[in-house]
């Protein structure tokens, strides 16, 4: 994967695109990496997202973008049409489509493994069938049964995040009486409605969801107990990267950090879930987590090994 060398036509000599590293083989999900945790890039095809929006809105940009981040290492493109910042209005499937279809077909034409960011089955539907490898779903408790009955049918990889009500109301949903034990709690109950639908529990990542319905205290402590998610038994997805909390924990003189410079502390987000073991992160800077992600795989390699060793000289003392 880490080859230096350019792939045919994205070349320096030959595209404006910085690229680094070329794939030899298409990506699939079955073959993603599982000795680090995996990086998504995020891609949002919207002229209205809160950290990036209107970057990508033109076909051509998105899709210059996506193969960057492919390029670039990233083991997942999360390919998004719609919005989900608080406050956000709902894009209407159709111009949802319109933005994303020709992206998502082109990427992974290229080899890349997409996922389509929707809460429309019909969107996931239509995504599946250009190529998409997987659906990552903000729905969360509010999940259509339309994208359930998708998802049961064509047996593919589902992220099923936590989040309660919808764009507009989530920042008024943030009441728990435990937040780690009441998130845990209904992605349960979520997850159920798959399980008797016919998903089997390998298809389904589970995600917090944060800055989803959550504030920045219950984002934190979320983050601090990934290891609560992640004993559900399904592999797990955290979203930080550059969100509303991390600019409000790097204010100066009373300003909270603009999106753009939140990067260093969602790479820093990304060590630690990597270190819990967590199975993704979503991320805007790839590069960048991509290497945090492999610092904590050989952190966690470095303390097995020590306890691998320690057991073996009490096996030997025996
Ligand atoms: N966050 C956003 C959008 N989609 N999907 C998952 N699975 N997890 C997240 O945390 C998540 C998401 C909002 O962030 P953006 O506007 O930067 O895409």
């Amino acid at each position: 994967m880490d080859s230096l060398a350019a792939a045919p036509g994205t070349g320096p000599a030959t595209s404006p695109l910085p690229v680094l590293r070329a794939r030899t083989a298409m990506a699939s999900f079955a073959a993603l990496p599982t000795d680090r945790t995996l990086v998504m890039g995020i891609l949002n095809c919207t002229p209205d997202s809160f950290s990036d929006g209107g970057e990508y809105d033109s076909i051509d940009t998105a899709i210059a973008h996506g193969l960057r981040m492919f390029y670039g290492g990233a083991d997942i493109i999360d390919v998004g049409g719609e919005s989900t910042r608080p406050g956000a209005l709902d894009v209407d499937e159709e111009e949802e489509q319109r933005r994303i279809m020709p992206v998502i077909a082109t990427l992974a034409k290229a080899g890349a493994l997409v996922s389509v960011d929707t809460r429309h089955a019909s969107t996931a539907a239509l995504a599946l069938d250009a190529g998409a490898g997987l659906i990552n779903d903000v729905s969360g408790t509010n999940v259509h049964p339309d994208m359930i009955a998708l998802i049961a049918e064509r047996q593919v990889p589902y992220v099923l995040m936590h989040s309660r009500g919808d764009s507009r109301h989530m920042d008024s949903l943030t009441t728990y009486t435990d937040v780690v034990d009441d998130v845990v709690r209904e992605l349960g109950e979520v997850r159920e409605r798959f399980y008797a639908a016919g998903v089997k529990p390998e298809m389904l990542i589970v995600d917090p969801g944060i800055g989803f319905s959550k504030n920045a205290e219950q984002n934190w402590e979320l983050l601090a107990n990934l290891h609560r998610v992640a004993e559900m038994g399904n592999k797990v997805l955290v979203g930080t990267s550059r969100k509303r909390f991390l600019g409000s924990l790097l204010t100066t003189a009373g300003k909270a950090a603009a999106p753009k410079e939140r990067d260093d502390a969602t790479s820093a987000t990304t060590a630690l879930a990597a270190a819990q073991g967590v199975w993704g992160v979503r991320v805007h800077d790839v590069g960048a987590s991509l290497d945090a992600a492999k610092v904590a795989a050989r952190l966690l390699v470095g303390g097995r090994n020590r306890e691998a060793r320690l057991a073996g000289q009490a096996g030997a003392a025996l």
